[in-house]
């Protein structure tokens, strides 16, 4: 989408319980790369919302969900590290991804360390490795669940990445793919850290 100006954020911000970035670009954190030690462009606290934000590059390590949280009309120009992250502890979290898209991950997109669901609806994923995967190596090896409703992908390796021995599910409903050949559900068994 084009963008009603650019915001150099040097700094991560967190967003409170509401922001909404006026369809602003943001760029200005990390490199833009693959390591894995950036800095998150927005973190965004239990309960809290971010909307109408377009992240380019650099963005770092994207958004950090600390807990439930809602992630509505936000395009990634083009991932770093990944797009966002889901961190909760507790199992009942809900992390909705409503609208928006990304493109040029990469590797992942959403990148789901903490317990809980993560819901992607009516959302477009360009160029990109996956576009979901539950953490294959935290050190708390938390149950995860992905569910996809209406998304659109095109060029993109795996729409979900999941670990099967912890109990993991990924749900799927309304599934475009375009492009090179997509694995809808790849299946691993995650290994904790350390061991
Ligand atoms: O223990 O090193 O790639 O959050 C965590 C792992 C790795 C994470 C993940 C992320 O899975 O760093 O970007
Ligand atoms: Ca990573
Ligand atoms: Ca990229
Ligand atoms: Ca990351």
């Amino acid at each position: 989408p084009s963008n009603t100006g650019s915001v150099h954020i040097t700094e991560t911000r967190n967003t409170g319980s509401f922001f909404d970035g006026g369809m602003k670009r943001y760029y200005g954190i990390g490199d833009g790369g693959q390591s894995e030690s950036q800095d998150p462009m927005f973190v965004v606290p239990n309960g809290g919302t971010i909307q109408n934000v377009i992240l380019d590059a650099p963005a770092g390590d994207g958004i950090h969900c600390q807990g439930s949280c809602t992630i509505r009309n936000v395009w990634w120009n083009d991932v770093g590290e990944d797009a966002a992250t889901f961190m909760s502890s507790s199992s009942s979290a809900t992390y909705l991804v409503d609208g928006g898209g990304a493109r040029s991950a990469s590797d992942k997109v959403f990148q789901h360390n903490g317990a809980g669901t993560v819901t992607i609806r009516n959302f477009q994923v360009h160029n990109s490795g996956k576009l979901y995967r539950a953490c294959g190596n935290c050190s708390t090896s938390y149950r995860r669940n992905v569910v996809m409703d209406g998304i659109t992908a095109r060029s993109t390796k795996v729409l979900a990445g999941i670990n099967t021995n912890w109990g993991d599910t990924a749900r799927f409903r309304q599934i475009a793919v375009y492009g090179s050949s997509t694995t809808i559900c790849e299946k691993y068994r995650g290994v904790p850290k350390g061991s």
